[in-house]
């Protein structure tokens, strides 16, 4: 990353979206605790996919810019939930915008008291209210990629996740996906 103040630049992701800034590889093994079915989770450890990969813009994570990123979740299901990012909060309440790019997928929102679910395909914008936790889930066959724009100073909190979870599973059902409070 570039400290600021950073000049005003053009910022190009090539083909596979990924910019001139560090990739972020997250496997199955980094999930850890994510997935309802712990059984399918330690199954799926032999092979290790990729489950997601995060390409970072090079502004840098400070006050006053706006870094973007471009998250690639790969296809696939753990015990019929399927692929997902980890989620976080952001410890400063930001908003923040997330635009679908390519594949399908969905933008899971919670509160700490009511889930909210935002279908996302190549186009839509889904809106990321201050205090949010969010997650990303593809829900289809190919790769759900999407691009993430966000205060330089929001940071990321990973465990209110783990402790609250994300107040609904995303499982794939017979018409799309199945959303189970949990
Ligand atoms: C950052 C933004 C996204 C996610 C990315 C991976 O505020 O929400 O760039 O970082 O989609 O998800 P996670 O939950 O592993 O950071
Ligand atoms: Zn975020």
């Amino acid at each position: 990353f570039v400290t600021p103040p950073v000049p005003p630049m053009r910022i190009t992701f090539d083909a596979r979206m990924e910019p001139s800034g560090p990739v972020l590889t997250r496997r199955m093994s980094d999930l850890r605790g994510l997935f309802a079915d712990t059984a399918a989770w330690e199954a799926s450890l032999a092979e290790d996919p990729v489950v997601y990969e995060v390409a970072s813009s090079p502004v840098p994570e400070a006050e006053g810019e706006l870094p973007q990123s471009i998250t690639t979740i790969h296809p696939g299901k753990v015990g019929g939930e399927f692929h997902m990012t980890k989620g976080h909060i952001h410890p400063r309440p930001r908003g923040e915008i997330y635009l679908g790019l390519s594949g399908v997928g969905g933008l899971l929102l919670f509160d700490g008291d009511k889930p909210e679910w935002i279908p996302m395909e190549p186009g839509s914008i889904g809106y990321i209210p201050p205090g949010w936790a969010h997650r990303s889930v593809n829900t289809g066959d190919e790769p759900y990629r999407f691009l993430a724009v966000y205060p330089g100073d929001a940071g990321h909190d990973y465990e209110w996740v783990l402790r609250n979870g994300m107040g609904y599973r995303v499982l794939g059902g017979a018409d799309g996906p199945d959303l189970r409070p949990f």
